[in-house]
């Protein structure tokens, strides 16, 4: 008799045994033993590497711990897509009803060394059975250090840099503006247009975007001002980088001055703000600025860091050498890990207590991210990022060629998008968008949007993921386009 097998997502193979050790069967025959566990699958690499849809999305199983969900959890807290997880790995997350779906997404740009990836495992097991917490401001470890010298070694430029280890990436950012306050005794921070930097009071005032982010919440920090963004798709001229730069210069001098401003932060490339890539000079030109006027350049590098743009951090393309960069999300494989990491000279510049926090550089995510770095060295993951952007890139000007809503694919590596418009070729569409992500989650792959319009499709896979799943990815992208034509 062949067993039927229904739930083969909870049933576990335990072995194989010749009778006579089961009473009642045949002696010599081959008894599998099998074990009904609610131990869930283990994620990793190992993971079939496949979309696989058995249900609808949301199946039962999830839907069930949806209502749990809202019952329980702030309505603030939103959800991009209601399935719970139960494993992931490699390019895939399956869900609570045995649902297989591809991750074009990473969390928003974390698991770039992919799920549960093994040399984080191994080590964030270790670490925990040696010790959990001491608080590096208590009593040190290596694990904080050693982070701190890979650090030092891959950021932009090769000057005696120092870091300081946080858990997010708001926390980072705040502890940027702290210590560039203090290095140049001044108080305003500039920043750009479609700015994304966190949801604390700080970060939130130098975030553009109102809704979600900043509806309700305020009184905001002062001290912060708002420089124009080189944004290609939306200038109403063409214009050079250099020029975008200098619009942006002017505004700052005439409605600031120069003197008075501590540093400026920007993201090499949006994240939140749409995947806004600042037309080549723009970045050069700041920096140079900020060097003449003795102002702290901060690259936020916390979702463009870490291999995601095909290099080790964006700022590498144009050669960039920020004075602080903050990265997070990529730099642990999935654990709470942020840094500050920059110019010995400034990051000293703070008097000994004023930076830290309980659990800043926590052994267990200093370990996790000393396996992802590993990963990503051995693996040569800013290579694999750059592979992965001329697949994806390829896909989305297919999508482009066909579909006249897409105005724009733009993003470097593993970090891309399209903007979404109307039948003028401009005006957001952020419901298109919408809808093109929704139907890419019915159909088993996670797409995330973005955007002060909200009209931009981005897409970040992990980068441990296959071309295969790539590809059938991006089929079902671009089948999405067609479907809400
Ligand atoms: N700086 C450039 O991308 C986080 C935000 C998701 P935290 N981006 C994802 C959301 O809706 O909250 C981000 C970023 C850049 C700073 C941050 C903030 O990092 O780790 O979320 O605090």
């Amino acid at each position: 008799m062949v067993p039927e097998i229904r739930h083969a997502r909870r049933i576990r193979l335990c072995g194989a045994i010749s009778t006579p050790a089961i009473s009642g069967s045949t002696p010599g025959a081959l008894v599998i033993v099998a074990v009904v566990t609610d131990t869930p699958t283990t994620g990793g690499p190992g993971l079939p590497q496949e979309r696989r849809l058995v249900t609808a999305i949301p199946g039962p199983r999830s839907q069930e711990k949806l209502e749990r969900r809202q019952r329980l959890v702030a309505k603030g807290v939103g959800t991009t897509l209601p399935v719970f997880i139960e494993a992931a790995g490699g390019g895939v997350l399956v869900d609570v009803d045995g649902n297989s779906l591809i991750d074009l997404a990473s969390g928003i740009a974390v698991t770039s060394v992919g799920n549960s990836a093994p040399a984080v495992v191994e080590r964030v097991l270790e670490q925990t059975k040696a010790f959990t917490h001491t608080c590096f401001m208590v009593t040190p470890y290596d694990g904080y250090v050693d982070v701190c010298e890979h650090l030092a070694e891959l950021t932009p430029g090769d000057h005696e840099k120092k870091s300081a280890l946080l858990n997010s990436g708001a926390e980072a950012v705040e502890n940027a503006v702290k210590i560039a306050r203090v290095h140049t005794g001044r108080d305003a921070v500039a920043v750009v247009d479609h700015a994304y930097h966190g949801r604390t009071n700080l970060t939130m005032a130098m975030t553009a975007k109102n809704m979600p982010y900043k509806q309700g919440f305020g009184p905001f920090a002062g001290e912060i001002y708002r420089a124009p963004m080189s944004y290609p798709f939306r200038e109403p001229v063409e214009i050079s980088g250099e020029q975008a730069a200098e619009r942006a210069i002017d505004l700052l001098e005439k409605q600031v001055g120069a003197a008075n401003l501590s540093c400026l932060v920007i993201e090499p490339i949006l994240g939140e703000g749409g995947f806004v890539v600042p037309a080549e000079g723009f970045l050069p030109r700041l920096k140079e600025w900020t060097e003449q006027n003795g102002i702290v350049f901060v690259a936020d590098e916390i979702q463009t860091g870490f291999c995601r743009t095909g290099d080790w951090f964006a700022c590498d393309h144009e050669g960039v050498v920020p004075d602080l960069v903050t990265t997070a999300k990529g730099i642990a494989g999935g654990f709470p890990l942020a840094a500050v990491t920059g110019r010995a000279d400034i990051m000293d510049a703070v008097h000994v207590g004023g930076l830290g926090g309980t659990y800043g550089g926590n052994p267990v995510a200093c370990a996790a991210a000393l396996g992802a770095i590993e990963t990503m060295r051995e693996q040569d993951l800013p290579a694999r990022a750059r592979e992965i952007g001329v697949l994806v890139g390829e896909r989305l000007t297919a999508i482009a060629d066909k579909h006249a809503c897409v105005g724009d694919v733009r993003g470097r590596g593993a970090m891309m998008a399209v903007e979404v418009v109307g039948a003028d070729g401009r005006t957001p569409d952020p419901a298109r968008a919408g809808a093109v992500s929704a139907q890419c989650h019915e159909q088993g792959v996670v797409t995330l949007t973005c955007g002060t319009f909200g009209n931009v499709l981005r897409f970040l896979p992990p980068l441990a993921t296959t071309d295969a799943l790539l590809t059938e990815g991006f089929d079902v992208v671009s089948a999405a386009f067609d479907a809400t034509a």
